[in-house]
This record gives C-alpha cells, structure tokens and sequence, in this order.
C-alpha cells in the first residue's frame, strides 16, 4: 500500500489511522518517496503549540522548483505544464511545456538576481493572471525570495499596506489587466501605491494591454528586454526546510491585515499530496482551478500541487461572465479539462442564468467536481451536480484556509460518499476537535462546536509576518494546546464534518447558537431567491434578532415582497425551527463580498445595528458599490 494515493474508501480509512497512529513515519513516507531532496532530513517534526512553533522535515535541504520543474524534465519535458487561456477568447491560448518553464523559470530568476535581490528579500508581485504571475512566483522561489503576491484587484491603499507591512524591495506588476470587456491601469494602482513606500527600489514591468504608461526613471524597468539578455540556466538556491518561501495576506475581516508565512517543505510536501488525492489526478489529465494566484487557492493548487506533481494545470485570465455566461464551459471543452475547482460564489452566479449556457458544450471530460470558500448551499450543489458533472463526477467540498496551506477536510471522489454541504472527512494526518465554550473537547459524533485541530501539519502558517504574538493570541489562545480555525463545525452520526460558517457571525437567539450557513442553506431553498445572508441585531428580549438579506432570482422580482417574507420565514421553521425565523428581510441587488467571493457579514452587521459611520475597511471588496444601496434601503 502506497501512502501517497488512496484510491478507495477502505483505504483512506487505513491510510488514515496510520497517520494519526504515527504521523512522523507516515509523512516520512510520503516526503522519501515522492519527492527531490538535496538532504534529507535529520527530525521530521518538532512542535510545541503553546509558543507556538512548529518544525517539519527540519535539516532538510531542497528547492520547490527543482521539485516542481526540473525533476519532471527527463520523463515529462514535452508535456504541457500551464495552458494559459486568456481574457478574450479569439486570442490562442499558449500551451507551456515543462521545459518552456523551466527556461522562461530561470531567465526571470537571473533578471531578479541581476535587480539585486538575494535569498530572503521579500518581492511583492501584483500581476492580473498571466503566465508572469506564476512564473515570476517560482523565480522568486528558485533563488529564495519571499513572494508575497497582491490580488491585482486590491486598491493601491490595500497594497501599499502589504508592500510595507513585509518591507518589499521590489514590486513586479504589468502595464495593465484585461478583466472581460474592461482594461484596467494595473501601473497606475502601483504608482499610486509607492508614493507611500520609500522602500521599494525597482519596479519590472511585463508588458499586457500595450498602453502607455509613464515610467519612472531609476525605478521602473520594461521587463521582456531584461528577460530577452538574462541567461537561460540558472541554478537553484538550496533551501532550508523551514525557509519562509511565501508571505500571503488574508483578507481580514477586521483590522491590519494578517501576512501568512509558509516555508518550504511541508507546504511542498502537503500541497502536492492533497493535490493528488483530493483530485485524484492522473498523468494524462488537464486540471483546472478557476481561482486567482492571489489567493491561496491559487498558490496551492494553480502553482505548487499541481505542478510538483508534474499535472497540467490551466491558468484563466478572465472572467466567467465574458464574453458571456458560458465561458467556463466553453473552457472545459476546449481543454478538455478532467479536474474543475471552483467557489460556490461562481457556481451561484451562473445558476442565474439561462441553462442553455452550460447545455450548450460537451463536459464529458470531467471526472472530479470541487468547491472551495464557504459553505455550498444544498441548491448550488444539486445544481453543479446535475448541469455540469451530469451526475456521474464525485463533489469534493474542500474545507481550508489560507493559515492551513491546503485542503483539510475534503472527501477524496470515488472512495468518500459525498453529502450536499458536508465537507465530510478529514484528510489524512488531519485531526480536527470540536471544543465547547467552556474549552472541552466534545466526543462523539452528533454534537457541534468550534473547530480546532489538535495536531501539527506539514503545512500549517508558521507565523504571521513581523507579530508572532499575533499568530498566537489569533490561533492558539482560544484553546489551549490546539489550532482554532475560526470556524464552527457540526460532525453528524457517521463523523462526517459540516462547516456553519465563522464564529464570529454565530448569532444568539434566545440563548441558541445559531450559525449562519444552516439558516442561509433554508432561504436559498425558496425558488424565488438566489442567495442570501443573515447577521444578528440587538433585540430587548431575545437579546439577539435575525436580519436577512436576500438577493431575488430575476423571475421573483415582481412577486409580493410581503408573501415572499412569510414563505422565506416558513421554509426556515420548516428546515430549523421557528426560532430561527427572521426579524427583517431586505431584498438588495447584491451583497458585499471579497474579492474571493466571501460576504463580508461585518458590514452587513453593522447596518442592521445602524452603525453606518463605522464600517471599518472595505478595501479589500470586490463591490463597494453595494453597501451605500444597502443602506439607503435599510429597514
Ligand atoms: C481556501 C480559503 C478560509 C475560510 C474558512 C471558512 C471558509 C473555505 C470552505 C469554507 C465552508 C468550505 N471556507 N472553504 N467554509 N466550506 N468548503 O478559502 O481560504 O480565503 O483563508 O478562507 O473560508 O470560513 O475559515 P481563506
């Protein structure tokens, strides 16, 4: 029995209890098998929670790249590593192969070496998702750099605080992004941003939308003649295992936001392993992960899993939505792509539209369906199971975090049964515990809490950039001796996890608990409603109140909004009870949401309790436009 790729629920089940019973030689398996190692490790784990520190693989000596790129060259060289499809579908997408990567690799590496950066600078990369984006990522990784990529959505205030925050020498961005039928002044943002970080010294520029743009002298530098001069080769700096390969910030729903430091061999180690159960990807197969780079879905399973393990993995630069709603479908049959992840935002999104959209193109290449972001709700669910995997391709519902490096709870297709809404099991090496209030670990199955993990990982954050007080008071003081996620989970009478949503938008009523996917679940069932989300607000009795935002499907729009308030209140005491019934309901047009596709319930909460002056940051949000129609609609 190989650790490294379960192909059977029997199977997960032994794998699995092989992890917990002895993680250090489980993920020592895993790490001598299937990986390139300069030197191997001398210990592979050391932990201790309560600093917290933890080590994995340390001693050990490697490159990510070398993993990722070099070591597939002899059997894997011609096979096509990133087909990049661009925004505009009449431009050929660009098939590159490992060995393409590996120079296109190095010669950005040797331009980064000849700007002056050295192991362990940081490099903030703000690029729209082109090829640049991932391979300037592994530049970075190949000499040792810290990346640390900005979502080249952000405003330049949201960038211009991460470029600060880890002290970034240089900014690698693009004249400009494509974003559907739009352009959009990427130097511009970038201009703007460095007016307030003195410590930026170059900017490289990759040329997109071929627009012109002021350059400043000293400072800016195109770089495609850079590339053009800069050696083909170029060796790898050796690594440390715990080197800091990346910094990625979260978006934070509150406060400063949090740079996330992962290192080098667990992420690689982790990433790669997850990748291949969680999508059981084999040779020949196209994988596609619809997220951004600047996301950490991006980075784990765009770039590193993919990659390390030698997968073709496509990179989309536009938007679902252009030229119209089928596009992701169009893509699917074009590339013939057998792994689609996506976020249920997307998949809400496009189950507003007409079916003929995704009728319209032949799917029959996928195998493996995946979610990822929040919770999926049971109606979005039925419907990417039904439309796009036609009912024979396995869900995965992927529960992770950015702190976490990669998947945790995840069914693995063709050996979990999947549930709607159920993230289901936790992947090997995982050991996730449900706490009470109180701070008691709650046994059995049948219960709900908050959910922490009680065991180190090899990819888990090992700090956050400049405040490791932070990282512990954020993640390892609300319970003693464990990882708290944020996050509240139920575990039903078989084990399997569901995730209800973060324990901050927990809202009591009455004294109970009641998370916020369940309640939203029960609303989106209404036909007439295409999504929603619901906050608490201060009531005299039963000290907490429920009010509901809901977006309308367009074919409920012209319904009685009155009657729409009672069948929405009666589903929900059907699903849940009456206690969770709803105090208020506005209809809006849309909900304010992250660039990720995550509703911001702060702001929600904070116009249900009519704090309209103290919003708190909205720089990170995909529409600001919505929340001045929330409030002048507010009941
Ligand atoms: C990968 C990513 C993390 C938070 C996480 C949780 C929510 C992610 C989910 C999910 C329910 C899932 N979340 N996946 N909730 N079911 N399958 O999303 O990272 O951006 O850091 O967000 O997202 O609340 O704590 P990140």
């Amino acid at each position: 029995m190989s650790n490294y790729h379960i192909k059977h629920l029997e199977e997960y089940f032994q794998v699995y209890r092989k992890s917990v019973r002895d993680p250090e030689s489980f993920w020592e398996e895993v790490a001598e098998e299937h990986f390139m190692w300069r030197k191997k490790w001398d210990k592979v784990l050391s932990w201790d929670f309560s600093k917290p520190e933890v080590k994995w693989f340390e001693g050990a000596k490697l490159n990510i790249t070398e993993n990722c790129i070099d070591r597939h060259l002899t059997t894997r060289g011609d096979k096509t590593a990133i087909i990049f499809e661009p925004n505009n579908p009449e431009e050929e997408a660009e098939h590159i192969t490992f060995r393409q990567l590996h120079e296109r690799v190095c010669e950005f590496s040797n331009v980064l070496k000849d700007q002056g950066i050295k192991k362990g600078d940081r490099v903030c990369i703000y690029l729209p998702m082109i090829p640049e984006l991932a391979i300037s990522v592994l530049a970075c990784a190949r000499i040792g750099a810290i990346h640390s990529v900005v979502f080249a959505g952000f405003s330049s205030t949201a960038l211009a605080t991460r470029i600060n925050d880890s002290d970034c020498k240089m900014v690698i961005t693009s004249d400009g992004s494509y974003r559907g039928a739009k352009s959009i002044d990427l130097k511009g943002i970038v201009d703007d941003a460095l007016e307030n970080c003195p410590g930026v010294q170059t900017v490289l520029v990759a040329k997109r939308i071929n627009s012109e743009i002021p350059m400043k002298k000293g400072r800016d530098k195109w770089l495609q003649p850079l590339l053009d001069n800069a050696y083909r080769d170029c060796v790898p700096e050796i690594m440390d295992a715990e080197d800091p390969l990346f910094i990625l910030y979260t978006s934070g729903s509150t406060g400063k936001p949090k740079g996330m430091l992962h290192t080098t061999a667990g992420y690689m180690v982790y990433t790669a392993y997850t990748f291949k159960n969680v999508f059981q990807y084999k040779e020949e197969d196209v994988f596609w992960c619809t997220a951004d780079i600047g996301w950490i879905t991006g980075h784990s399973y765009i770039v590193y899993g993919p990659l390390a393990n030698g997968a073709t993995t496509v990179m989309f630069e536009g938007v679902p939505s252009y030229p119209d709603f089928g596009r992701f479908w169009e893509i699917i049959e074009k590339h013939k792509v057998n792994q689609f992840y996506t976020a249920p935002t997307a998949i809400r999104a496009l189950a507003k539209e007409n079916l003929e959209f995704v009728e319209k193109y032949d799917l029959s290449s996928i195998k493996v369906l995946g979610t990822v972001g929040e919770p999926i709700n049971e109606e979005a669910w039925h419907w990417y199971n039904v439309n796009v995997g036609k009912k024979k391709s396995p869900i995965v519902d992927t529960w992770w975090q950015t702190e976490t490096g990669g998947i945790m709870i995840s069914p693995i297709p063709y050996a979990t049964p999947t549930i709607p809404t159920y993230a289901t099991l936790p992947l090997p090496g995982i050991q996730p515990a449900l706490m009470d209030e109180q701070g008691n670990e709650i046994k059995g199955n049948q219960v709900d809490g908050r959910l922490c993990i009680k065991f180190p990982w090899p990819s888990m954050a090992r700090t956050i950039w400049g405040n490791h007080q932070r990282y512990k008071d954020t993640y390892f003081s609300t319970y003693e001796n464990k990882y708290f996620t944020g996050d509240g989970a139920l575990r039903d009478e078989v084990g399997y996890y569901r995730i209800t949503g973060r324990v901050d938008d927990v809202i009591i009523v009455s004294g109970h608990n009641l998370g916020t996917a369940p309640i939203e679940d029960a609303i989106n069932e209404h036909p007439a409603v295409a999504e929603s989300a619901i906050v608490g607000f201060p009531h005299d009795i039963k000290g907490s109140a429920l009010y509901g935002y809901v977006i309308l499907k367009e074919t409920g729009e012209s319904r009685d909004h009155n009657n729409l308030r009672k069948e929405i209140n009666q589903i929900i005491t059907e699903h849940i009870g009456p206690i969770a019934k709803l105090d208020k309901i506005q209809f809006t047009s849309g909900l304010p949401k992250t660039r990720s596709g995550k509703i911001m319930r702060r702001i929600l909460r904070k116009i249900a309790c009519n704090e309209m002056d103290n919003l708190g940051d909205t720089s990170t949000l995909l529409n600001p436009e919505i929340v001045q129609e929330i409030i002048d609609n507010k009941l």
